[in-house]
């Protein structure tokens, strides 16, 4: 019998790649996804086949993190092997506008989910989406063992999900781990992150579509890897014999204005032409450097990144020209899985 897993956040970027990846795999893929007035379903429109179709192997089944009988019901009728909890409020500058809302769904929504499968009485893994912004304004280099400081209500919210994950593991022996993860981008990835956001802007103005870009704090440090490869991590991490906590990440530092001349650069344009500052995209409390140290998970998981960030950066303001120039605008993969991945 093929594996179950369920994947929360499904249609986000990197539930997007981890049901291409669990597919690969032989799964059975069950994904939760949110009632909406239109369609939010283009990351895995490619994957679906209709459920009547006997080859499918992916189930969309309406839920929400805020909705915990309706989590209770879906693991007890779909019983997974492996749990993926990807879904959040994932925007650290919207969850200082929207503190409440973050810490229900990015902090609470993960007791609710564990909840479920407490109750349900089921074994199953579980796997819990944390984040580099727990270490907040802690100095890099970060890893597993670095001490926690916050810096946004998304972050606060991550934390109480990293140690309630954690306390499920020891009270109730749940094979629940955190997958620590930095920054990771993609053609995927949601367009007002700052990655994307300046690769659609390149595309846009090298095609004459705008001018500017407004941006905030271009001093910002981060470690920027390739999504594609880190689901590879969260679903290695499921498969170890004993549950842990691991940090994935490339190890390599960027500035925001390294991308951004990276990105302008690879389009022929200057960025400094065409960025502009607007103190709307500053955050109350900022996250100076994140750089990540992913040693443990290169020698327990075997997981490396192939892709650093500048060739990520380029990667991307490919794929958004390229998006510019199919009908409907729509993003695409232009680069193949890293061969270590699929082997
Ligand atoms: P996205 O923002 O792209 O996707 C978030 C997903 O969560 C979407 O599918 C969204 O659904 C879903 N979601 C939001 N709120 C709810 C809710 N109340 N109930 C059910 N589903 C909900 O995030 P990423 O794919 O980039 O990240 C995945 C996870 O990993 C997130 O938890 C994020 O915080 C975490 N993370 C991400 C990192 C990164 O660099 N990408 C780094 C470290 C951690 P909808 O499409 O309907 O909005
Ligand atoms: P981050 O990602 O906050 O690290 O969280 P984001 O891309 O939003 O910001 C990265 C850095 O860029 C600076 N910045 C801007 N950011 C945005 N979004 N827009 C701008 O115009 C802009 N100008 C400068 C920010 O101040 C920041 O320093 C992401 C999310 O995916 C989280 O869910 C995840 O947990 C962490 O990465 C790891």
């Amino acid at each position: 019998m093929a594996r179950k897993a369920l994947i929360t956040g499904i249609t986000g970027q990197d539930g997007s790649y981890l049901a291409e990846l669990l597919l690969a795999k032989g799964y059975e893929v069950h994904g939760l996804i949110r009632r909406a007035s239109t369609f939010n379903t283009s990351r895995i429109d490619h994957l679906y086949v209709d459920a009547h179709d006997p080859s499918a192997r992916l189930f969309l089944h309406y839920g929400d993190l805020s909705d915990g009988s309706r989590l209770v019901t879906l693991i007890s009728d779909i019983r997974p092997d492996e749990v993926y909890n990807l879904a959040a409020q994932s925007h650290v500058r919207v969850s200082f506008d929207e503190p409440e809302h973050t810490a229900d769904t990015t902090g609470t929504g993960t007791v609710r989910l564990l909840e479920a499968v407490r109750l349900s009485g089921i074994t199953t893994r579980f796997y819990q989406a944390s984040t580099s912004e727990l270490y907040g304004a802690t100095p890099p280099p970060q890893n597993e063992d670095t001490p926690f400081y916050p810096r946004s209500p998304y972050g606060a919210a991550k934390l109480y999900s990293y140690w309630i994950t954690k306390n499920y593991r020891e009270a109730y022996g749940m094979f629940a781990v955190n997958g620590i993860l930095f920054n990771h981008e993609s053609p995927r990835r949601g367009e007002t992150f700052v990655t994307r956001k300046i690769t659609r802007a390149v595309a846009a103005i090298k095609a004459g579509q705008q001018e500017h870009i407004y941006m905030g704090n271009l001093d910002a440090v981060r470690d920027w890897g390739y999504a594609a490869e880190y689901v590879e991590g969260m679903w290695r991490m499921l498969q170890v014999d004993e549950p842990e906590d691991f940090v994935l990440a490339t190890g390599i530092p960027y500035t925001v204005r390294d991308f951004l001349e990276i990105s302008f650069s690879h389009a022929g344009l200057n960025w400094e032409d065409h960025v502009k500052f607007d103190e709307r995209y500053l955050r109350p409390t900022e996250v100076d450097a994140l750089i990540g140290d992913p040693s443990k998970a290169a020698e327990k998981l075997g997981w490396k990144t192939t892709v650093e960030p500048s060739d990520l950066a380029r990667l991307m303001v490919d794929a958004d020209i390229a998006a510019l120039n199919q009908p409907g605008g729509r993003w695409i993969d232009t680069v193949d899985l890293p061969s270590w991945r699929t082997a």
